[in-house]
């Protein structure tokens, strides 16, 4: 089955995304996703110019030795440009094989370990009476777990909620970076954040009860002791995970946090690699790998995190915000269902516009994710659509303290 062509779409339907097409002989065809928030044209440019070139002529049926020539072939290892091509190409050639097979790609995967996967969406409010409002919305909507972000007191606009300046009340609906000359600068004060967080919980609490599972995303923003005085704060709102709650990369950090929370850590967003959660997984650091399939190399390279985690005990949580498209959305599904350490999937739904490009077969209902039985990944790119949506370069935010130093966003 020979690769005869590798091409890359790039198109911007409420946002951008990159879209790897591989294609063989006997004309079959296979999606990736590639998009890197901010960084696209970079993933872009290396798919098209450094790898497309090595495909041509490769057996698609090749998947793990694709893998290994493109991640050890390349001699530079790791990182986000870097292993969000290898994904794009992992995932195409996966969609192939299933395709070849008639079956859709968890079924290569082992089979269905569920019936269905656990979503999350993400409700926010300037305030507490928006998000309340956000909250009964998300579950009007179907969801059975749900990710909580607010305002804060004092600051104008906050990661994970519609900024003011966009009217508020505004469903949170893409991930922000927008296309502007210059990333939008916002201003942080994690004393104000730490002070009103648990103020948020208590009143979702109040009005939601005990049982309906709470996340939410601290975006890296916090100090390891900083991050440990929350998560012992949020200890009496039984949160299903605090997300990122401080810089990931620094690994150890999460000993301290560990040593004062029991609240359920999640980490990994901005990981491309095992070995970013080495001391994260042997200590028992986190509870959830937060890894996308389109940043940590695809298919083959996840499933490979993923049983690791299992080993020691973390399940998974795979990122699925609007900046992942619908074809790694799809891939990341077809890990849930065959996986048997599934965690929670996250799923903020992508737009109308976004969904004209990319046609996908996955379904929402009461709850739960469902990757079709569609053979191969079940998503296709309308090109024509993708034509109409002309890539716009767009900056996630820079985040700045109040004395302007550059803060983690
Ligand atoms: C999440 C993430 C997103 C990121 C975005 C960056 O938990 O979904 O934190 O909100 O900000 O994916 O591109
Ligand atoms: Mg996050």
């Amino acid at each position: 089955m020979k690769i005869e062509s590798a091409e890359t779409v790039v198109t911007s339907p409420g946002r951008n995304f990159v879209t790897l097409r591989i294609t063989t002989a006997d004309g079959v065809t296979g999606l990736g996703d590639a998009t890197l928030n901010g960084r696209e044209l970079a993933v872009e440019s290396y798919l098209r110019e450094h790898v497309a070139p090595l495909l041509i002529g490769r057996d698609a049926h090749r998947i793990e030795d694709t893998w290994q020539y493109l991640y050890r072939g390349a001699y530079w290892r790791r990182g986000p440009v870097t292993m969000a091509a290898s994904a794009a190409v992992d995932m195409a050639l996966w969609d192939i094989k299933a395709k070849a097979a008639g079956m859709p790609v968890y079924q290569l995967l082992g089979g269905a370990s569920r019936t269905g996967a656990l979503a999350y969406g993400h409700a926010s409010g300037r305030d507490i009476p928006e998000l309340l409002d956000s909250v009964r919305a998300h579950q009007e909507a179907g969801y059975r777990a749900i990710r909580v972000q607010t305002g804060i007191p004092g600051l104008d606009s906050v990661y994970g909620v519609a900024s003011s300046s966009a009217g508020g009340g505004q469903r949170y609906d893409y991930e922000p970076a927008r296309p502007t000359a210059l990333p939008v600068e916002e201003t942080w004060d994690t004393r104000a954040y730490l002070r009103h967080i648990p103020t948020v919980f208590e009143a979702v609490r109040h009005e939601f009860g005990p049982e309906l599972p709470l996340l939410h995303d601290g975006h890296h923003r916090m100090t390891p002791i900083q991050a440990a005085k929350l998560g012992k704060a949020l200890e009496p709102y039984d949160l299903f995970w605090l997300e990122d709650a401080t810089p990931g990369e620094d690994q150890s950090a999460l000993r301290l946090i560990r040593q004062h929370t029991t609240t359920p850590l999640a980490i990994g967003e901005v990981f491309n690699s095992p070995h970013d959660y080495t001391l994260l997984l042997q200590e028992r650091l986190i509870d959830y790998v937060r890894s996308a399939v389109t940043h940590t190399g695809g298919i083959t390279a996840m499933k490979k995190l993923l049983d690791l985690a299992a080993h020691y005990g973390a399940k998974s949580g795979i990122h699925g915000p609007t900046d992942i498209s619908p074809v790694g959305m799809a891939a990341a599904l077809h890990l849930d269902i065959a996986i048997h350490n599934f965690g929670i999937q996250e799923y903020m739904r992508h737009s109308a516009e976004t969904l004209e490009v990319f046609r996908t077969s996955y379904t929402f209902t009461d709850g739960l994710l469902h990757p079709s039985d569609t053979p191969g990944l079940g998503v296709e790119l309308d090109d024509a659509a993708a034509a109409r949506f002309p890539y716009r370069p767009a900056y996630l935010p820079v985040n700045r303290l109040i004395d302007g130093t550059v803060h983690d966003w």
